[in-house]
C-alpha cells in the first residue's frame, strides 16, 4: 500500500499548477451546500435567538436557508454550569448556538474568532480587540462565499449599547459595501478558487418595527399591519404558529397529545433556552404563536409596501413570506428575479424648499416602461419619465417649505412596464438650514464620522446624541458647530437654555455671514455653580440657533459629577480596617446614590442608600505613591460567599469596586475603561482554610473589564495588583444558607484598602484622576422555595457618581485632583496596551466548525483557504486510526476522531423515552428534567480522540492509538476531522468517514 501511496503522490504532484489564465474568470456561483438565502450576524452566541422560529417558518415552507455570522463565541462571558473557562468555553458555546438553531435548518454558523473581552460601550474599543479591518476581511469572504440575499442583525448605532452589538451591527452595513466592492479585498477576487462580488439585497439593521393591526394568531400574520406615524421603514413579519416537523413526545409535561406537532414558536423558545452556560434554563412551558416582524432599513430590489397608495395596508405586504420578495422570491409586481431598483439622492440632509435630485436605479431584464415618483404631501417633483429598460433616470425634488426638521421623509418610485410593476422607496432627512449641534467628541465624534466617512447608506438611522459631563461646581467649554445646509449666506444667534444652577458666560452669542456650505464654531463658557452634587446628575440644556426666518435646536445631556481633591495623609496609613487619626483628613464622599437595581432596595439599613452621607461613604488620602481608601457600607444582609475560584465578577456578590482612570482620558481616547484600573473587593470569602492569602474567609479581589483584568489574589493571582492591601471588618457568618442568621455585625463593613499607583496602566494625571467607587449590594438570592444562596447578580449598585452604565463610562466618574503629588518621572503618561486574560477558540480546533466548513466549503472562520493538503486515507487499524496524506506545503493538522451526532449535541437531559428524533432532548417529561450533560472533556461523549501532527511536504502518514474501546465506537460510524493550518495561515478543513 505504501508504494501505491508513493507513486500516486508522484502522480499528483507532477500535474502542473493551474495556469493563470489571461481569459476572466467566469463569475463564481454559490452551490447549493454553500448557499445561504438569510444571513443573520452578532457578536456572541445567545444574541441571535430572534431568527429561529422564523428561519423555521421560511426553510420549511419557502425552502430558505439561514445561516449566522457570529463575531466571537463569547469566551469572555460566564459559565453557570461548567468550569470551562477561554477556549473551552468557546467550544462549549458554540455548541449551545448550534443547538439552538440546528432545527429550524440553521446549521451553518459563521464564527469569525474575534475575541470577546468584556461589557464596554465603545465600538473603537471593540475595533481595536477585533482588529476591525481582518474581521471585515473574513466577513466579506463569507458573504462573497455564500451570496446571502437578506442580511439580519443588530443596529449600528450607540443605542445597540454594548460596544461589541455596535460594531456587530456596523459590519453588516460595512460588509454589504465591501463585498459589492471590487476595490475592497481584491485579492479574494482572482487566482484559483477566485469569488466574484455580491450585492446583498435586503437589510435588516436598525430597523422600527412600530405600527398597528396584523395579528399573532393566523397565517401571514402582518396582514393589516400600518406602520405606525414616523416610521418609515418596510415591516416584514412571520407567523410562528405554523406547525413545525418536531413532534410532542409521549408523556411530556406540558400535557401535549403525543406525536402532534410542535409550533414554530416552541420550537423557537425551546431554542432560546439553549444556553445553559448563560443561566438559562430548560424551556417548559407550552408556546401561543406569534408574529415576530422585521423593519428593513435598506433594499436593493422591489419590494411590496405596508400601505397601499390609497392608504390602506397592502396585502401582499402582509404575507408571511413578503421579507423574501424581490430578493429569495420574485416580488408580486412581476418584474423578474434579480431585477435592481433602488434610490439614490444627490444629498441626504436636505432643506425645507431648497431642490434635490433622486436617480432610480434600475438594473436587469426591463422591458421599456415608466418610472413615477411619490413625494410626501406638500413636496414637488417632475411627472412620470420614460425608460427604455435597465439604467437609470434622475428626478427633481423639492421639499415643502414647511417640511418638518429633524426627520426623516419617504419618496417612493414606481417603474411600470405593461402589467408588471416595481416598488422601492428610500429616505432622506430634513434638517434646519442652519444647524448648531454640540460638538461631538469620543464615541459620538467617531461614529458620526463613520456614517459620514464609511457607511453613508446608514445615515436614515441618526447621527449621534449630544452628550458631555463635568465636574459639580466647574467651568467647561461647550463648542456648537453651526452648520450652513441652505444656498445662501446665513447670519444668527446660539443660545443656550439652562436648567437651574447653572451660568453661561454669554446668553447667545452670533454668528454673521456664513457661507453655504460652511461651519463655524461658536462656543460657551458653562459654568456649574452647585456646591454638593444636584439631585438629578443629568440635566438637559436645550441649543437654539437662529437664521434668517427660523431656528432650530437640539438638546445636549449633560451629567454632573461629584469632584474631591485627595490630600497626602499627614500620617501614612496602616490597613488594619479602621481610619486611625491623621489617616484620612480629607472630605467624605457619599457612596450612598443608586445607579441601577432601586427596586431592591428599602433603604439605609439595606444597603447604605442616602442623600445626606449618612449611609455608605469613603475617604481617600495618598501617601508614598499609592492610593488608601476608607470605604465605610452599611448592609443588612452578606450575599452568597464567593470561593477563591469565584473571585471575579463581583456584581454577583456584596463586594465594592474602585475606579481609577490615571489620565481622566480614557473616554476621550476612544479606550473606555481600557486604560483604566478597576479593582473588584469582596469583603469576605467562603475560605476557611485561608488559602488564599489574606485569613480564614478573609476578603479578596480581582481586576475587570479594564487594562489587565483577572484573578489579583492567591494561587489564582496573575499578578495584575501587586501591593494591593486590603482589610476587611467583615465576618462571614459560615453558611450560604438562609436558615443561618445573615447580618453582617455592627450592620455593615469596612474596608480599608492600598492601591500602589505604580499598578495603574500609567502615571497619574494629579489634575486629572478619574474616580468612583461603587458598593454591590446582593442579599438573599435564594431561589423562590429555596433556603440557598447563589451566585448571581441580584444586586442593587451605587455609588459617588451614580449614573446607569457607570462602571464602563469612565467620562461619567467623579474628578479627582491628587494634591501636592507627583508621579516617578520614568512612568510612562501612554497607558500601557491592553491585557484580556482570556484568549478566544482558533476555529481550527473546533470539530463542529471543522465538520461545517468540509461540509459548505466556506474556510473556517473566513480565513483565507488552502490547497496544500489532501488525504490520501483516512481509517482504522487494528489499533489505530491512520491518515495518509500528500502536502504541497508545511503547516498543522489538528485530528479529531468523533462518534455519533455532531452537529447538535445536547444541552439538557431529559427522561422522555419516546422523544422523536431530531428532537435533541428538549422536552420535559419530568419536572426533574433540564439537568445538565457533562461537557468537558470529550464534548459529552462526542470526541473519541484527538493529535496534533506537523505537515511537511510530501507524503505522510500519522497514526493515532486507539484503545479497543475507542477503536468499536469509531468504528460505528466514526469520522475523522482534520483542521489544517499552513504556514502562511491558510486553513483547510476534511471530514472523513473512517473506513475499516
Ligand atoms: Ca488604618
Ligand atoms: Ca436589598
Ligand atoms: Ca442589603
Ligand atoms: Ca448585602
Amino acid at each position: 500500500m505504501k508504494r501505491l501511496l508513493v507513486l500516486l503522490a508522484a502522480l499528483l504532484l507532477a500535474v502542473p499548477l493551474q495556469a493563470s489564465a489571461a481569459a476572466p474568470p467566469k463569475p463564481y456561483v454559490a452551490d447549493r451546500n454553500t448557499k445561504i438565502d438569510v444571513m443573520g450576524e452578532w457578536a456572541h452566541p445567545d444574541d441571535d435567538t430572534s431568527i429561529i422560529g422564523p428561519c423555521g417558518v421560511w426553510h420549511q415552507r419557502y425552502g430558505v436557508k439561514c445561516g449566522v455570522i457570529m463575531v466571537t463565541r463569547g469566551e469572555g462571558g460566564g459559565n453557570a454550569v461548567g468550569t470551562e473557562l477561554g477556549p473551552e468555553l468557546g467550544l462549549r458555546r458554540e455548541n449551545e448556538d448550534r443547538v439552538a438553531h440546528y432545527r429550524s435548518g440553521t446549521v451553518d454558523i459563521f464564527n469569525l474568532d474575534r475575541v470577546d473581552f468584556f461589557y464596554n460601550q465603545s465600538a473603537p474599543l471593540t475595533q481595536y480587540f477585533w482588529d476591525s479591518e481582518e474581521t471585515l476581511r473574513r466577513v466579506t469572504r463569507v458573504i462573497r462565499t455564500t451570496q446571502p440575499e437578506i442580511y439580519i442583525g443588530f443596529t449600528p448605532t450607540l443605542a445597540a449599547g454594548h460596544g461589541n452589538h455596535q460594531q456587530a451591527g456596523r459590519l453588516i452595513w460595512e460588509g454589504v459595501l465591501a463585498a459589492a466592492d471590487p476595490s475592497r479585498f481584491p485579492e479574494q477576487l482572482r487566482g484559483p478558487g477566485a469569488l466574484s462580488t455580491w450585492q446583498v439585497k435586503k437589510v435588516f439593521s436598525g430597523g422600527t418595527t412600530a405600527g398597528t393591526g396584523g395579528t399573532t394568531t393566523a397565517a401571514n400574520c402582518t396582514t393589516g399591519f400600518t406602520p405606525a406615524a414616523g416610521n418609515l421603514d418596510t415591516v416584514a413579519g412571520v407567523w410562528t404558529g405554523y406547525d413545525s416537523p418536531y413532534k410532542w413526545p409521549t408523556g411530556n409535561l406540558q400535557g401535549r397529545p403525543a406525536g402532534t406537532a410542535k409550533s414554530w414558536q416552541q420550537v423557537a423558545d425551546e431554542g432560546r433556552a439553549a444556553y445553559p452556560t448563560q443561566s438559562r434554563v430548560m424551556f417548559k412551558g407550552t408556546s401561543a404563536p406569534a408574529c415576530p416582524r422585521f423593519g428593513m432599513t435598506q433594499s436593493f430590489v422591489p419590494f411590496q409596501p405596508n400601505t397601499l397608495p390609497d392608504g390602506t395596508p397592502n396585502p401582499k405586504a402582509g404575507q408571511d413570506d413578503a421579507i423574501l420578495f424581490g430578493a429569495t422570491k420574485a416580488d408580486p409586481g412581476g418584474l423578474p428575479a434579480g431585477t435592481l431598483e433602488y434610490l439614490t439622492f444627490s444629498r441626504f440632509f436636505n432643506v425645507a424648499g431648497t431642490p434635490f435630485q433622486v436617480t432610480v436605479q434600475l438594473r436587469g431584464k426591463l422591458a421599456p416602461g415608466d418610472v413615477a415618483l411619490t413625494v410626501p404631501p406638500g413636496w414637488t417633483t417632475d411627472g412620470p419619465k420614460h425608460v427604455s429598460g435597465s439604467g437609470q433616470v434622475t428626478f427633481t425634488v423639492t421639499p415643502a417649505a414647511d417640511a418638518p426638521v429633524n426627520q426623516n421623509a419617504k419618496i417612493s418610485a414606481l417603474y411600470t412596464s405593461g402589467g408588471r410593476t416595481g416598488y422601492t422607496d428610500n429616505v432622506v432627512r430634513i434638517v434646519s438650514p442652519v444647524e448648531g449641534r454640540f460638538q461631538r467628541w469620543g464615541n459620538w465624534q467617531e461614529y458620526d464620522e463613520w456614517l459620514a466617512g464609511t457607511a453613508p447608506q446608514a445615515n436614515r438611522l441618526g447621527r449621534s446624541a449630544a452628550i458631555q459631563s463635568m465636574a459639580v461646581g466647574s467651568t467647561i467649554a461647550v463648542p456648537v458647530v453651526v452648520h450652513n445646509w441652505s444656498e445662501q449666506p446665513q447670519s444668527g444667534d446660539v443660545s443656550l437654555a439652562l436648567p437651574a444652577g447653572f451660568t453661561v458666560d454669554a446668553s447667545s452669542k452670533p454668528y454673521a455671514n456664513l457661507a453655504a456650505g460652511a461651519e463655524t464654531t461658536v462656543t460657551f463658557q458653562l459654568t456649574n455653580t452647585d456646591s454638593a452634587l444636584p439631585v438629578t446628575q443629568n440635566v438637559s440644556i436645550p441649543i437654539t440657533t437662529t437664521y434668517g426666518g427660523g431656528s432650530g435646536n437640539e438638546v445636549l445631556t449633560l451629567s454632573v459629577v461629584p469632584k474631591t481633591a485627595i490630600a497626602k495623609a499627614p500620617t501614612a496609613p496602616t490597613v488594619d480596617g479602621t481610619a486611625g487619626p491623621g489617616e484620612y483628613d480629607g472630605p467624605t464622599l457619599d457612596l450612598g446614590r443608586i445607579w441601577q437595581g432601586a427596586a431592591t432596595c428599602s433603604g439605609t439599613d439595606d444597603c447604605g442608600v442616602s442623600s445626606a452621607g449618612e449611609g455608605s461613604t469613603a475617604k481617600v488620602s495618598w501617601s508614598d505613591d499609592a492610593l488608601y481608601f476608607f470605604i465605610h457600607v452599611r448592609d443588612d444582609y452578606q450575599s452568597y460567599a464567593v470561593t477563591p475560584a469565584e473571585c471575579v465578577g463581583h456584581w454577583q456578590a456584596d463586594s465594592v469596586e474602585i475606579l481609577l482612570d490615571p489620565r481622566g482620558n480614557s473616554s476621550q481616547v476612544l479606550k473606555d475603561t481600557a486604560n483604566t484600573f478597576k479593582l473588584g473587593i469582596f469583603p469576605f470569602t467562603n475560605d476557611p482554610s485561608g488559602t488564599n492569602g489574606n485569613g480564614p474567609n478573609g476578603p479578596c479581589w480581582s481586576r475587570d473589564a479594564d487594562n489587565h483584568q483577572g484573578y489579583s489574589t492567591g494561587p489564582l493571582s496573575i499578578g495584575n495588583a501587586p501591593g494591593v492591601e486590603v482589610a476587611s471588618t467583615a465576618t462571614w457568618v459560615g453558611s450560604n444558607e438562609t436558615t443561618t442568621a445573615h447580618g453582617y455585625t455592627g450592620g455593615g463593613y469596612d474596608l480599608e484598602v492600598k492601591i500602589p499607583l505604580a499598578d495603574l496602566p500609567a502615571a497619574v494625571d494629579p489634575a486629572h484622576l478619574g474616580l468612583n467607587i461603587t458598593p454591590y449590594d446582593n442579599d438573599d438570592t435564594s431561589a423562590a422555595g429555596t433556603t440557598t444562596l447563589r451566585h448571581i447578580d441580584m444586586s442593587t449598585r451605587l455609588g459617588w457618581s451614580a449614573l446607569g452604565s457607570v462602571q464602563s463610562d469612565p467620562y461619567r466618574w467623579g474628578q479627582a485632583t491628587v494634591d501636592g503629588y507627583t508621579p516617578p518621572a520614568d512612568r510612562p503618561t501612554v497607558p500601557s496596551p491592553p491585557n484580556v486574560s482570556n484568549p478566544n477558540l482558533n476555529g481550527a480546533l473546533s470539530p463542529q466548525t471543522i465538520a461545517q466548513s468540509a461540509r459548505n466549503g466556506v474556510p473556517i472562520s473566513g480565513r483565507v483557504p488552502s490547497t496544500d493538503l489532501k488525504v490520501l486515507y483516512a481509517g482504522l487499524g487494528r489499533a489505530s486510526a491512520d491518515v495518509y496524506t500528500l502536502s504541497r506545503g508545511s503547516g498543522t493538522a489538528r485530528l479529531f476522531l468523533t462518534t455519533g451526532r455532531l452537529a447538535a449535541i445536547p444541552v439538557y437531559t431529559t427522561s422522555c423515552t419516546a422523544d422523536p428524533a431530531p428532537d435533541y432532548g428538549f422536552t420535559p417529561c419530568a419536572v426533574t428534567d433540564g439537568g445538565i450533560p457533562a461537557w468537558s472533556p470529550d464534548m459529552s461523549g462526542h470526541l473519541v480522540g484527538q493529535a496534533t501532527k506537523q505537515v511537511s511536504p510530501g507524503v505522510q502518514h500519522f497514526s493515532i492509538p486507539l484503545t479497543s474501546a475507542q477503536r468499536a465506537r469509531l468504528a460505528a460510524g466514526g469520522h475523522l476531522l482534520l483542521s489544517y493550518e499552513s504556514s502562511q495561515n491558510k486553513v483547510q478543513a476534511f471530514d472523513l468517514r473512517l473506513s475499516r
